[in-house]
């Protein structure tokens, strides 16, 4: 059974296959910096298997998915976000979910100020 989709731009950065600014790498995840920040630190969390999206996700991959959390506790940790951070899992069209591998945004640097749109 594959774990990768061979068109899939994060399937190429967690091998290597496409540069990826990788600030962790692990046998289940990998989080590299996203190509268009929108913050200050701007970090994506993805699973190094395929998997298109929060739809995707099955009971067997819990492990997988509490592991991006503390992933992500580590890298903000690291990049100095002492003060808070946001993490953001968009799925589907009407959240604008634009790559279909599973990620989690990774925001912080700045006062984000509040989220919940209309
Ligand atoms: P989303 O809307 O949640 O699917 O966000 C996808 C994010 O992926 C978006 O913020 C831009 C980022 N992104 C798209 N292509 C690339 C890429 O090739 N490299 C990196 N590092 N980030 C990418």
């Amino acid at each position: 059974m594959t774990h990768h989709d061979p068109e899939c731009i994060f399937c190429k950065i967690v091998r290597g296959d496409l540069p990826g600014n990788i600030v962790y790498h692990d046998e289940q995840v990998t989080a590299f910096h996203d190509i268009n920040p929108i913050a200050p630190v701007h970090v994506l969390i993805v699973p190094n298997k395929h998997i298109p999206s929060v739809d995707g996700v099955e009971p067997a991959d819990e492990p997988l998915v509490g592991h991006m959390f503390t992933v992500a506790r580590q890298v903000a940790q690291t990049l100095g976000l002492s003060r808070g951070y946001r993490l953001i899992v968009n799925t589907g069209d009407h959240a604008g979910q634009v790559v279909f591998h599973l990620h989690m945004h990774l925001l912080g640097g700045r006062a984000l100020g509040p989220m919940l749109a209309r």
